[in-house]
């Protein structure tokens, strides 16, 4: 049961598609006793938590799946240094679930800064903080925490669902100049035999960083290299920025000026920031008619054969607010006149570090949103979404009948109905692997199923080791992309000495194609999640609560990957008896049964712990260079049957927008005899792993 209560006046953030008639006032919200600071500009929420209280979600966020002990922010942020010490990341995600001595759930519909303080301040107290302005205040109650996020899903609408090509590995850095750098990385794959679907590029494709622009020396025909890469099933996917350059002559800048679809500060002037083109303006992504318009320059991209786009610098980040930076100049030459001594050379110092994604920028211009001027600080954590959402409502338009690749960096609850999101600018860190793992069941609460890290690290030098260790986990994400900054050490898998380890494990990847697209579909139509933490299948396990480094993977598997350095196993905890496949590639296998409770299990380097739930079956294909290549038509599974197994495998088309669940779902059953029978749309050899 979910109960809307109301605070002042909210900024429609239509975040909620189903939103039930009549409002309740803040006074009568349960659970929390409600406070109001003295000048009433920020409103605080508290609830006393009980000792062992459980509090999952906030999405893309840092630390544990159990966010108890820290305080975090909603305020989409572009910093590429995620330790511990942060509170916020690229996005907001105001949803979690308290379980414990009491059980309920609380989504906090506000694009203002909100802040969660879970234990921090006080270990037994959890606090929500939300800036001036109304708010909306969503609380659920239910017998599960499973059937909590359901009910939350079904009012925030459908998740976004990419083309199944997507859930092909894809390769990325940047850094990519050229049509021979990626004819290069594509060659390097395919003459190894390591599958690959698509090859991302970053802004150095552009010209002078210009959204929607491709350089022509360095993409002579960029329409026939396309063409050229779709021949080996390639997808070619380009980055497409927030800041649009100021540029004469360059039609989005003229355009954009000419409509009056750019952000404006106080005076009208329109607010000039910068970012990687140098000066630049913002798309006013929430006004109506702005956002309509910038949608439909993706067009640009389709028209030359591209069905594939990440939007980044969302948030949106800014490097420089133009005013600011005039004064920092002169302050700037009035430090040149002193002695730089403890006071002056450190205030200096700040001046320069401090100019990036000032919150004084953020307050100093203004959009347009349902015919009403609005500061950009109280809508902030929106623009992102809309500008996603602008090119979703465009890909709607311009190709009805095609699923289009889309993610984003920047989002809000709301924007999983167009895009996924990639979880920004990691590094190559050991302790990033599980960050990436303990993210995955918060982002999949708040409907972001398409979601994936940079593995092997954006930021910072990769080793062998780390990139294997992580592609372990990704061969499970949905998104599964290397990426990588320039500057870093190149960690496409060819720097690298064993090429049979990368075939091995990107091989199974291809090979669980069919459950993972399964699974994720069947997700997405049923509001349901494809990861969870276990306390969400075993909710009467003790033990499975507190684990922190495990996931269930549909319903079917359970992960554990490895990520600790030089390690060679790790310990597992099992709620029930389990099926272990310990793969090496999907030929090379051993397999056991362990028992519920506590394992030490071996795993090296090369190889992938696979745990299969009783009276369950997995499909595995073949394999393939590409999707495409992924035979559906002869499928063994993975089985650990102690009675009967059934299983319903969903496909399709792989690009048809229109989909139904059930005409796709082809039902397995697999009797503890070993006899399979299959009744549906697909036509399939199956046989037993
Ligand atoms: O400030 O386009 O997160 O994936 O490679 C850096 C360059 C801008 C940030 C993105 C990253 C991308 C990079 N971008």
């Amino acid at each position: 049961m979910i109960k809307r209560f109301t605070w002042g006046r909210p900024v429609e953030t239509e975040a909620v598609v189903k939103r039930e008639a009549g409002e309740r006032k803040l006074s009568e919200v349960p659970y929390f006793s409600q406070v109001q600071t003295g000048d009433g500009r920020v409103s605080v929420l508290t609830y006393h938590m009980g000792e062992h209280d459980i509090i999952y979600g906030l999405g893309e966020n840092i630390r544990g799946i159990n966010k108890r002990g820290w305080v975090y922010e909603s305020n989409c942020v572009d910093d590429p240094i995620h330790t511990e010490a942060r509170r916020n990341l690229y996005a907001s995600h105001n949803f979690f679930l308290v379980d414990g001595r009491e059980r309920f759930g609380v989504f906090v519909d506000a694009p203002q800064k909100v802040t969660f303080d879970i234990g921090y301040t006080d270990r037994d107290r959890l606090a929500v903080t939300v800036d001036a302005g109304g708010f909306d205040l969503y609380i659920l109650e239910g017998d599960s925490l499973r059937q909590m996020v359901r009910e939350f899903r079904q009012i925030i609408g459908r998740s976004y669902i990419p083309p199944k090509w997507g859930f092909g590995y894809g390769q990325s850095r940047w850094g990519y100049e050229n049509e021979d750098d990626i004819r290069q990385v594509v060659k390097r794959h395919r003459d190894n035999g390591v599958p690959l679907d698509s090859v991302y590029m970053d802004i150095d494709y552009m010209e002078r960083f210009k959204d929607f622009t491709v350089d022509e020396e360095k993409f002579p025909k960029f329409p026939r290299f396309v063409e050229e890469m779709r021949a080996q099933n390639i997808h070619l996917v380009p980055i497409i920025d927030a800041g649009v350059k100021i540029e004469k002559g360059y039609s989005v800048y003229e355009e954009g000026v000419e409509n009056g679809y750019f952000c404006k500060k106080e005076d009208g002037s329109e607010f000039v920031g910068g970012v990687w083109p140098g000066r630049c303006h913002f798309p006013d992504m929430l006004n109506d008619d702005a956002r309509k318009w910038f949608g439909r320059k993706y067009k640009l991209l389709l028209d030359q054969g591209i069905d594939g786009f990440w939007n980044d610098m969302n948030e949106p980040a800014l490097f420089y607010g133009e005013d600011y930076l005039t004064k920092a100049f002169e302050k700037l030459d009035e430090y040149r006149k002193q002695e730089l001594n403890l006071h002056t050379f450190f205030g200096m110092k700040n001046l320069v570090l401090g100019l990036s994604n000032r919150k004084e920028d953020y307050e100093s211009f203004y959009h347009e949103y349902k015919w009403e001027r609005i500061r950009h600080d109280k809508v902030h954590n929106l623009y992102g979404y809309y500008m996603t959402r602008s090119a979703g409502e465009a890909f709607d338009e311009l190709e009805p009948d095609k699923r289009i690749l889309m993610f984003s960096r920047a989002s809000y609850v709301g924007m999983h109905r167009y895009g996924g999101v990639w979880t920004g600018d990691n590094s190559s860190w050991w302790s990033h692997i599980l960050m990436n793992l303990q993210m995955l069941p918060g982002l999949n609460m708040c409907g972001f199923l398409y979601t994936g890290a940079d593995l092997g690290g954006f930021g910072c030098d990769t080793t062998e080791d780390l990139l294997l260790r992580w592609l372990e986990l990704g061969i499970f994400t949905p998104l599964m992309r290397n990426h990588s900054a320039k500057g870093t050490r190149e960690q496409e898998f060819y720097r690298f000495g064993h090429v049979e380890d990368f075939r091995g494990i990107i091989g199974l990847r291809y090979a669980l194609v069919p459950y993972l697209y399964s699974e994720f579909v069947k997700a997405a139509m049923r509001d349901d999640m494809m990861f969870l933490p276990l306390a969400f299948v075993y909710p009467k396990d003790q033990e499975a609560a507190v684990v922190e480094d495990q996931l269930m993977v549909g319903e079917s598997v359970m992960i554990a990957p490895v990520y600790r350095q030089n390690a060679r196993g790790r310990y597992v905890y099992l709620p029930e008896d389990m099926k272990l496949y310990r793969f090496r590639s999907s030929e090379d296998v051993d397999i056991e049964v362990l028992r519920a409770g506590h394992h030490y299990v071996k795993a090296e380097l090369n190889e992938v712990l696979v745990f299969v739930r009783p009276n369950h079956v997995v499909p595995l294909a073949g394999g393939g260079c590409c999707v495409a290549d992924v035979d559906m038509s002869r499928l063994r599974l993975l089985h650990f049957v102690t009675d009967q197994a059934e299983y319903e495998l969903y496909d399709d088309d792989g690009y048809g927008k229109k989909i139904d669940l059930e005409s796709g779902i082809t039902k397995v059953r697999v009797t503890v005899d070993g006899k399979v029978d299959a009744e549906g749309a697909l036509e399939a050899e199956w046989t037993l792993f």
